[in-house]
């Protein structure tokens, strides 16, 4: 079994972590940040390349010596740059620094200063009061790290639904071909399409258990067998993700979906309006008495119960049983109701594709609409564009525009919201463009109010139509900064601005419950990939299921409407 890219690209990320640590070149450690985006981007499998003796230094930020890494770690699933920065540096170092306000250098100071090695050491160095005497470490830093030790999230190993599916994906394709296994399915918060699993929960339908349970723990990635039942397993993967397979006899089929796909709150609601009726609701189906009524499709259990089918990305007991009930079920946007995408870059700021690449991918997409959005000139170390620059670009998309037919280019810009809440262009030159998406990219760490005001500042400018992934937060590496959600859903109700959901699987920002809560108050969503390259115009996809998470209706997202629909949309009065 081939090197996946996400196993790849984690090694990558992995390197730049250290060599951050370690306080190396900062160019150096973009570099490796930039190979890690690029061959998770790749809509191929970069080993195949390797094995296909294609030229990988022809991919964008990749040069011969990386070139020759991957093809190292595509040889021996290994990189032993990776051993020798990692010695003498305990793996809690990296975890340490998804503690908020503990940078690369705060983590390697507290983890050398106190001669510390995991972070249970760091705990009780916390708890015995010692980091407080540390040199640039006070009283504050140290009840901080309490706080988010005892949280226990930063331990907790959960995968990105991207990740995720690049070890979900061939397994459940291999999983289907064992003999005997008649159809094979991934539920739990996977099919919920939930921004992070914990576990994979495979079910396949078939004969005989054990046969097909000895097959599933002879898969080339499984790295540990944790169980190896007649009708059950669990093994852990190379990639340290779990997975629980369970073999379903065909009668029961339904029940076992329902159930494995959960939510556990969603089931136990579920269950309850069974033993409302004089039934009893299990994974192996409905039983009036000792009788199964109902347990080969997931159609019959909900009907048993009263209800239409539920959609599992609504399945979270957020009120999808009583709307269900009611006839009130939302009719969820989908990916084919989107018709452009209003947040990427080109190699203008810090994309890898030139306007024309962009275009055609999004052509070939069957967009109808790209919105080119690079950075203001404040980001310098992601390229930003000078006034000037961004004067050239807006002529030169609308010569391409020309040559365009039944397509458009829209010329934008992700404009920097300055520590003020001020816009880092001039109003004129933001008045020359066909949009405006604004964003924060610094001074995360303001107090709530501070923050709040400072984007409801951005929104008081006409010219903004867009705020970028509001909240900031990058999964599994930084919590959301202090926002007063509601406040600032109700200042983009008043001024017509749209709120974007931020379609990056790195992002998904808003979240779900954000989501609905803004389209609840009548604020428009737009479900944009902040694609840094062509392959990237795909993250769409994430986008759209954690809109249906949100509830969202075609209405809701404003990218869903044509060209015409769109500029009446943004305007704002
Ligand atoms: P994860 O893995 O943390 O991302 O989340 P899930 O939802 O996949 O949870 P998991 O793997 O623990 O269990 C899969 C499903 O099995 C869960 O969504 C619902 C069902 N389930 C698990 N434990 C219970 C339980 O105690 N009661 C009920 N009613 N259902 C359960
Ligand atoms: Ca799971
Ligand atoms: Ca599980």
């Amino acid at each position: 079994m081939p090197v996946h890219n996400s196993e790849i690209a984690s090694i990558f990320d992995h390197v730049a972590d250290l060599l951050e640590i370690r306080d190396a070149n900062r160019f150096r450690v973009r570099a490796y940040r930039n190979a890690a985006d690029t061959v998770r981007d790749q809509s191929r499998s970069v080993a195949r390349m390797v094995e296909e003796g294609e030229d990988l230094s022809e991919l964008p930020d990749i040069g011969d010596d990386l070139a020759g890494k991957i093809a190292d770690i595509v040889r021996t699933g290994h990189l032993p740059l990776l051993d020798e920065i990692s010695q003498d540096l305990p793996e809690a170092i990296v975890q340490a620094t998804r503690i908020p306000g503990i940078g690369p250098k705060r983590a390697r100071a507290l983890f050398e200063g106190l001669e510390l090695s995991s972070l249970d050491d760091l705990e009780k160095a916390a708890e015995a009061g010692r980091i407080k005497d540390l040199k640039g470490f006070g009283e504050k830093t140290q009840a901080k790290i309490c706080a988010e030790l005892a949280r226990g999230d930063i331990t907790e190993r959960r995968f990105r639904l991207d990740e995720a599916e690049d070890f979900a994906e061939p397994l459940i394709a291999y999983i289907r071909k064992i003999d005997g296994v008649t159809k094979a399915e991934i539920a739990g918060s996977y099919r919920r399409r939930k921004e992070t699993v914990g576990d994979l929960d495979i079910l396949a339908a078939g004969g005989d258990g054990g046969a097909i349970i000895g097959r599933f723990v002879a898969y080339d990635e499984v790295d540990k067998v944790v169980l190896q039942g007649k009708t059950r397993s669990t093994v852990t993967l190379r990639s340290g993700l779990n997975v629980d397979l369970r073999v379903i006899p065909e009668e029961s089929w339904g029940a076992a979906l329902h159930y494995f796909t959960g939510s556990k709150a969603h089931n136990i609601a579920g269950r309850k309006r069974a033993q409302e009726r004089g039934l009893k609701l299990n994974e192996y189906g409905i039983f009036e008495g000792k009788t199964r009524i109902a347990g080969a499709t997931e159609d019959a259990v909900y009907d048993k119960i009263g209800l239409p089918w539920i959609d599992p990305v609504l399945r979270e007991d957020r009120g999808e049983i009583e709307a269900a009930e009611t006839g009130g079920l939302p009719d969820l946007v989908t990916i084919d109701d989107i018709r452009g995408d209003l947040h990427t870059h080109t190699t203008a700021s810090d994309g890898r594709y030139g306007l024309r690449d962009m275009a055609e991918a999004a052509m070939a997409r069957g967009y109808e609409y790209l919105a080119i959005t690079d950075h203001s000139k404040s980001q310098t170390q992601a390229g930003g564009l000078s006034a000037d620059e961004l004067g050239a670009q807006i002529d030169e998309i609308a010569e391409l525009n020309d040559g365009f037919d039944g397509f458009r280019l829209l010329a934008s810009c992700e404009v920097d919201i300055l520590e003020d809440g001020a816009l880092d262009f001039p109003d004129d030159l933001l008045g020359r463009l066909d949009l405006v998406v604004a964003a924060a990219h610094a001074r995360f760490d303001l107090s709530e109010t501070a923050q709040t005001d400072r984007i409801i500042r951005a929104m008081d400018n006409p010219a903004v139509s867009v705020i970028a992934h509001p909240t900031g937060r990058l999964l599994g590496q930084r919590r959301a900064y202090p926002l007063d959600m509601k406040r600032l859903i109700e200042a983009a109700v008043e001024r017509g601005c749209v709120l974007e959901l931020n379609a990056n699987p790195n992002r998904l920002d808003l979240g779900d419950r954000q989501c609905r809560m803004a389209a609840g108050q009548g604020v428009k969503i737009a479900i944009s990939t902040d694609a840094h390259s062509t392959g990237a115009l795909g993250h769409i996809r994430y986008g759209v299921d954690q809109a249906r998470r949100g509830w969202l209706e075609r209405g809701d997202v404003v990218n869903t409407l044509g060209l015409r629909g769109l500029s009446e949309a943004l305007r704002r009065t």
